[in-house]
């Protein structure tokens, strides 16, 4: 089953993914995500002038050679853009696997554990009433776990601009006043059975995230995320000896040496890493694996610059894994469902992985042509002085 082609495939349906399509001599192909929201070109290099012209000829059933022959045989090791490039190879590659062995991907991982995937929905309100409003929609759609993220009074309204990087204020006074009154407030509007998350972005300092974080407990959140910057490890445990309120932590991760501390000490409830940010299926079994020693349970991120692709290969390695927790599902644009034909599908609190041969989702090319790159930027934060500060 030797490599024939591989291709990068950009396209822009309501925002930018990059798709990678493999195909074998045989006729098997199969696609992997490789989206770095904000960076996509950057991967989109590497692979056409790296990666892709290393697979011609390679045997597509090799995953784990083909997996350590990008990683240590680029010398240079981790970082976002290479380790989506992986990837994007690895999907693609499982995916090629599955299809040859004529099974639905999650068989090739032991089988099933469970039948379906609960997920959280995001709400978001420019206010409280805003957020109520959009917390009580998604409820009527069955969801019963929802991250909570709400405008903060007093700062300014967020302009979001595609061309240049929208800049936001950022005032971590006004929103410690503001973020347990706003939770509570959700808490007494839904009652206790729904499961609340909120989302600090990286935003705080560590003595200020133990305060919030102690100050939450009696909401019972499902958990706090990503409450300081996520590089540095060690202040978590100032966080964790103040509180017993869960953690989630590991978006931008893409190495399982970015992780194994955080495991080891327990310093966090929820892994967050996700296929395509953390170097594709085969790293991120190893990660879930040496998450379960500790009672760790997985969370893959799942905001909406995670493609289709990405939910595909997600949701048939969480079908699977005995220490799943949650599956995050923001949802993704309309225009997306006509480019990328799944067997996933949500429905009433779940996510299901659908039974179609490999991952189950396919990018179809003629649509994709119909929707091209847009140039885009993440924003950035300033404080009231000017100063950067994380968004
Ligand atoms: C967020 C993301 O989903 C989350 O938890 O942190 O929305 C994140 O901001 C984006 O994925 C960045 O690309
Ligand atoms: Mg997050």
């Amino acid at each position: 089953m030797k490599i024939r082609d591989a291709r990068v495939i950009v396209c822009s349906p309501g925002r930018n993914y990059v798709t990678l399509r493999i195909e074998t001599r045989s006729g098997l192909s199969g696609i992997g995500d490789a989206t770095v929201n904000g960076r996509e070109m950057a991967v989109a290099a590497y692979l056409r002038d790296h990666v892709v012209p290393t697979l011609i000829g390679r045997d597509a059933a090799r995953v784990e050679d083909t997996w350590q022959y990008l990683y240590r045989g680029a010398y240079w090791r981790g970082g976002p853009i290479g380790m989506a490039a992986i990837a994007a190879v690895d999907v693609a590659l499982w995916d090629i696997k599955a299809k040859a062995a004529g099974m639905p991907l999650y068989q090739l991982f032991g089988g099933a554990s469970r039948e379906q995937m609960s997920c959280y929905a995001h709400a978001s309100g420019a206010n409280l009433p805003e957020l109520l409003d959009h917390v009580s929609a998604l409820r009527a759609q069955g969801f019963r776990a929802i991250r909570l993220q709400c405008g903060i009074p007093g700062l300014p309204e967020p302009r979001d601009s595609p061309a240049v990087p929208a800049e936001h204020t950022w005032d971590s006074d006004a929103y410690l006043r503001f973020a347990p009154g706003m939770l509570d407030a959700v808490r007494c509007a839904v009652g206790a059975e729904v499961a609340l998350l909120h989302d600090i972005h990286h935003r705080l300092t560590p003595i200020e995230a133990a305060r919030l974080a102690r100050a939450v407990e009696p909401l019972n959140l499902f958990w706090l995320e990503d409450p300081t910057p996520a590089e540095n490890h060690e202040v978590i445990r100032l966080i964790r000896r103040a509180s017993v309120t869960p953690l989630a932590i590991g978006e931008v991760f893409n190495s399982i040496h970015d992780v194994h501390a955080l495991l080891r000490e327990q310093l966090i409830d929820y892994i967050r890493v996700t296929p395509v940010h953390a170097g594709g299926l085969t790293q991120v079994r190893r990660i879930a694996d040496l998450a379960a020693l500790w009672q760790i349970r997985t969370a893959f991120h799942g905001a909406s610059d995670m493609s289709p692709v990405t939910f595909g290969a997600a949701l048939h390695l969480g079908r699977t894994l005995p220490n799943f927790g949650i599956q995050e599902y923001a949802g993704h644009p309309s225009q997306a469902d006509d480019v990328f034909p799944r067997a996933w599908a949500y429905s009433d609190g779940y996510l299901t992985t659908g039974e179609v041969h490999g991952h189950g989702v396919d990018i179809d090319e003629n649509a994709a042509a119909r929707f091209p790159y847009v140039r885009s930027y993440l924003p950035v934060n300033r404080l009231a002085d000017g100063s950067l500060w994380n968004w």
